[in-house]
């Protein structure tokens, strides 16, 4: 029997519901915290006995650096039937030095888990201390790359340091679990993806286990370890695994690998969670692109997967990524470019891909189906297609059956048809039961029906339609049906005796017979029929899929709302009989809502005109966004940025290289070390130069060979003698030079050597990946003796700006003198036009400061693009208003559009847009054309605080 303290955390009921409630009234005086009980069992995790779906998306504040978007994400995934958020924590993003914690501004996690529970969102915690997720050094900071210590290991020197951080974090979780009411953190997890179950792998995660509970963290322990940790000493909770079916290469989107069992990866007594099941996938540098990542994860992969995991019986899922957003700043790892929009459910910009929709669909199903939450495999039911299979499910204590009716090749794409047998309490039944009809399963999908089911206060016996919802909305019930567009639907109601049915409208048959009231159909928009005769009415809304993308569900203390129609409904809440509303709207206007007892409807703050509808609801007329007109950018400057290259540059305050020993786990090639992680350099760019004397007793070198490491096939190098530019290396590592005699001058000569750090590797396997060298790894002049050579060098300044942090900045010239904050003097910038046609190779700096005044009232996501002709060959590093947004690399790609959320760009005032162009070859051609873009844009509340 496992250690389960939380059991005993605490008693009072409540839910998830009344705790947003409570802080959505927030200006009333602040509840007193209600302890809640979070258990689980072998069918679901529970709150104070409850049952409860966790249908979850992974999230991470550190790639959205704009804390008044946060509520953004969790109320638009709160509005596709999201319940819980897991989100990683980064160490390194919170802690620039050894021993700093930075959890303010865009750090402020007080505020992000103070945001999720006013939205209603539970949390899965996961502090690492090692997270993986595509993030530099898997999370680790970049001052660990200057320790050599066991990483991920009970290494005393790697626990001290990774406790500073545990005891930080965890602090802060303490604050915020459901346990003792006081949050919504209804889970931790230890350590990531560890299957290290040595005895010192366990040891290691005792250790952590250890930790958490006495920093206070009473919430369940967790784990996305597969199958390491279930039990033995380490052991958590609730083990749970990582799934990604469709692995990580985008350039093939329609072709499927099969899907998973996922009921072959249940451990006994626990329910079956997948900590992480695919969402999207990473895009590598010069990869097809996202777009071509959300094809592959599309909302057909959605609908086939996660219902296939609803049929083996998962109870907890979460994918991975629901909203990726920007690896902002030099936050990447080698491998990938900056943006992580992953393909994900909510893009990088914060819009709608079409599996927002699916997600949608499943996720109101499963909160509206609450027998869901306890289910047993049953014998499936006979179907006469044999390329389809049923696989079922049944609550033991209802009796309500699930039958997930698929292709038996999960990536068959024809279109099938079948019936299907059931045994159900009213008889066996062969459905649909309509002559020349059938089920219709496209490629790529598969359907979930319910059968001897309640839809509010009425049987339903089965439908080939699937549910979305259903709502008991003042003395009526509601439900929301739905299927493709132009497949057959039938759906039989229990009744006693024959019920009134109104078709209100579209195209709805009725056939009373001995088993109550059939209803024949086909989807195709949204049908409406009142049955009234039951021990309340009901009212079907029959829909075609498209339909179901603008039904939306809120509930309230007061019950459940609908709204139909709308680009997106963020909250309801009741101001006496008055329904306030928020919600984004967009070019359709019109909507019905509804909702017991409100005589009057406010959206966004404003009243807005109700009248009757048909189906006793209530239409509205939404304000429809104005147009967004965007200035173009053609007021740019420019500035010399690579004094570095000269020969006479002052550089007598740089770091001599002379260390001879190396923390890193590459050997260096030669000596002195020349890593720049060795020298605290540890973001994008550095540099170094070489001095060689030239005299009667020194011959000069003829040449160089050297070895740079930049990490992944972003790299690159640029190598000048004297000021004159040799050449440039990319995507290798090895480059020589030679120098030609004329470049040489009696006396100091000066080789520059431009390098960038493209990330540190993650430590997947714990072998200090993370330290793997950046920067020069071996320098050996032709002809004459490595010592020739003195380097000196200089990277990022540390802790330039804290607000920014430490990704934001490398050591670029202007970097360090700070130009994307302070430019200096307009004089230093001379006018300039885009495309450039510069030939120079080395770094210059661009400039634009562009006033915008968009609409208010209106959420525009905004962000900036770079055009290029072919055969340009340089790369960029993009600011605005000081924050680095975006790293650019012409000749590689495929990045060329940079969501710039709101916040870090004002929508309502003047913008400083900075780009340092380096440039790595000598032909014409230098920074391309940059424009401004608008990704989606809509009426809505959200209104955010400029970050600078
Ligand atoms: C899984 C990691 O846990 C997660 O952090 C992230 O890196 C994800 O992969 C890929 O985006 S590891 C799994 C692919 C073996």
């Amino acid at each position: 029997m496992k250690h389960r303290p939380w059991i005993k955390a605490a008693l009072v009921a409540g839910n998830l519901a009344c705790a947003a409630a409570a802080s959505a009234s927030a200006a009333a005086a602040a509840p007193a915290p209600t302890a809640h009980r979070i258990g689980f069992d072998k069918y679901s995790f529970q709150i104070d006995g409850k049952r409860v779906y966790l249908w979850s998306g992974e999230v991470h504040p550190y790639r959205l650096p704009s804390p008044g978007l946060w509520p953004d994400i969790f109320q638009k995934m709160k509005a596709a039937g999201f319940n819980t958020a897991s989100i990683y924590f980064s160490w390194g993003y919170h802690s620039p030095r050894e021993g700093q914690y930075d959890f303010s501004g865009v750090r402020d996690l007080d505020r992000l888990l103070d945001d999720a529970r006013d939205a209603g969102i539970y949390v899965i915690a996961r502090p690492g201390p090692y997270i993986n997720a595509e993030v530099d050094s898997g999370g680790f900071p970049l001052w660990l790359t200057e320790k050599p210590v066991k990483n991920r290991s009970p290494d005393p020197a790697y626990l001290k340091l990774a406790d500073q951080w545990m005891t930080q974090i965890d602090r802060i979780l303490a604050r915020h679990q459901l346990s003792d009411g006081r949050g919504t953190v209804i889970a931790y997890q230890v350590e990531n993806e560890y299957y290290n179950g040595s005895p010192a792998g366990r040891a290691y995660m005792q250790h952590l286990e250890d930790k958490a509970r006495a920093d206070g963290i009473t919430v369940p322990l967790v784990g996305n370890h597969n199958a390491t940790f279930v039990s033995g000493k380490g052991a958590v909770e609730v083990s749970g695994w990582d799934y990604y079916p469709q692995g990580f290469d985008c350039s093939h989107p329609s072709q499927w690998k099969p899907a998973p069992d996922m009921a072959e990866h249940r451990f006994a007594g626990e329910p079956l969670f997948t900590a992480e099941f695919q969402g999207g996938a990473f895009d590598p540098w010069g990869g097809p692109g996202y777009a071509r990542c959300a094809q592959l994860i599309s909302d057909r992969f959605a609908n086939v997967f996660y219902k296939q995991n609803i049929a083996a019986g998962a109870t907890a899922q979460n994918f991975y990524m629901l909203f990726g957003g920007t690896s902002w700043g030099w936050q990447a790892i080698p491998q990938n470019y900056t943006s992580y929009d992953y393909g994900a459910a909510i893009t990088e910009s914060r819009q709608f891909d079409p599996k927002y929709y699916e997600d949608k669909r499943i996720g109101y199903f499963l909160h509206a189906a609450t027998p869901i939450t306890k289910t047993d495999a049953m014998a499936p039911g006979r179907l006469d297609n044999p390329r389809l299979v049923d696989r079922a499910r049944i609550n033991p204590d209802t009796g309500t059956q699930f039958h997930l009716v698929h292709q038996g090749d999960s990536t068959a794409s024809a279109v099938e048809q079948t019936h299907l047998a059931l045994s159900l309490k009213e008889g066996a039944f062969e459905v649909p039961q309509q002559a020349g009809t059938a089920i219709t399963v496209d490629g790529r999908e598969g359907k979930l029906l319910v059968a001897d089911a309640m839809l509010g206060a009425t049987r339903m016996v089965y439908s080939t339609s699937e549910l979305m919802t259903d709502a008991t909305i003042g003395d009526r019930d509601i439900a929301v049906l739905y299927g493709r567009r132009g497949t057959d639907g039938e759906t039989l109601l229990g009744f006693a005796a024959r019920p009134k049915v109104t078709v209100l409208s579209g195209q709805v048959t009725q056939h009373w017979g001995k088993n109550g009231l059939r209803l024949d159909y086909r989807h195709d928009g949204l049908a409406r029929v009142l049955v009234e005769g039951g021990p309340r009415p009901l009212l079907l809304l029959l829909g075609d899929d498209q339909a179901t993308e603008r039904v939306w569900r809120q509930d309230t203390p007061r019950g459940p709302v609908l709204l139909l129609g709308s680009h997106l409904l963020r909250s309801a809440r009741y101001d006496g009989s008055t329904l306030a509303l928020t919600g984004d709207g967009d070019s359709d206007a019109h909507a019905e809502l509804f909702a017991a007892g409100a005589a009057a409807v406010r959206w966004n703050g404003q009243p807005l005109a109700v009248a009757r509808t048909a189906s006793d609801g209530l239409a509205l007329t939404l304000p429809v966004p104005q147009p967004v007109v965007l200035p173009a950018l053609d007021h740019w400057t420019r500035r010399a940025g690579a004094p570095e290259i000269a020969r006479g540059f002052d550089d007598a305050k740089w770091r001599v290289a002379n260390l001879t020993t190396t923390r890193s786990v590459t050997r260096p090639g030669t000596l002195p070390v020349l890593f720049a992680d060795d020298y605290g350099f540890h973001t994008g760019n550095t540099w170094y130069r070489g001095h060689f004397t030239v005299d009667a007793r020194h011959a000069a070198p003829t040449g160089l060979r050297l070895k740079v490491m930049s990490g992944g096939n972003g790299g690159a190098y640029s190598v000048w003698l004297n000021g004159h530019f040799l050449g440039s290396v990319t995507r290798n590592d090895v480059g020589s030079f030679g120098f030609p005699a004329g470049m040489i001058v009696p006396g100091d000569n000066v080789v520059s050597v431009l390098t960038v750090d493209m990330g540190h590797e993650e430590d997947y396997d714990s072998t200090g990946e993370n330290r793997t060298a950046r920067g020069i790894v071996s320098a050996e002049p032709l002809g004459a003796d490595a010592r020739a050579i003195t380097w000196r060098l200089q990277g990022a300044i540390a802790d330039e700006d804290p607000q920014r942090g430490p990704y934001n900045f490398g050591g670029l010239y202007g970097e360090r003198q700070g130009w994307p904050l302070h430019p200096g003097p307009a004089a230093d910038w001379q006018p300039a036009t885009l495309p450039s046609a510069d030939a120079t190779p080395g770094v210059t700096w661009y400039r634009a400061s562009v006033p915008l005044d968009l609409p208010r009232g209106q959420d525009t996501s905004l962000g900036l693009q770079i055009k290029d002709a072919p055969g340009r060959h340089y790369r960029a590093t993009i600011f605005v208003n000081g924050w680095q947004m975006g790293n650019y690399i012409a000749d590689l790609g495929p990045q060329h559009r940079f969501p710039i959320p709101d916040g870090v760009i004002d929508p309502h005032g003047n913008n400083d847009i900075t780009i340092a162009v380096w440039k790595t070859d000598a032909s014409p051609g230098g920074l391309g054309t940059v424009s401004l873009v608008d990704f989606g844009s809509y009426t809505s509340p959200v209104d955010v605080d400029t970050v600078r």
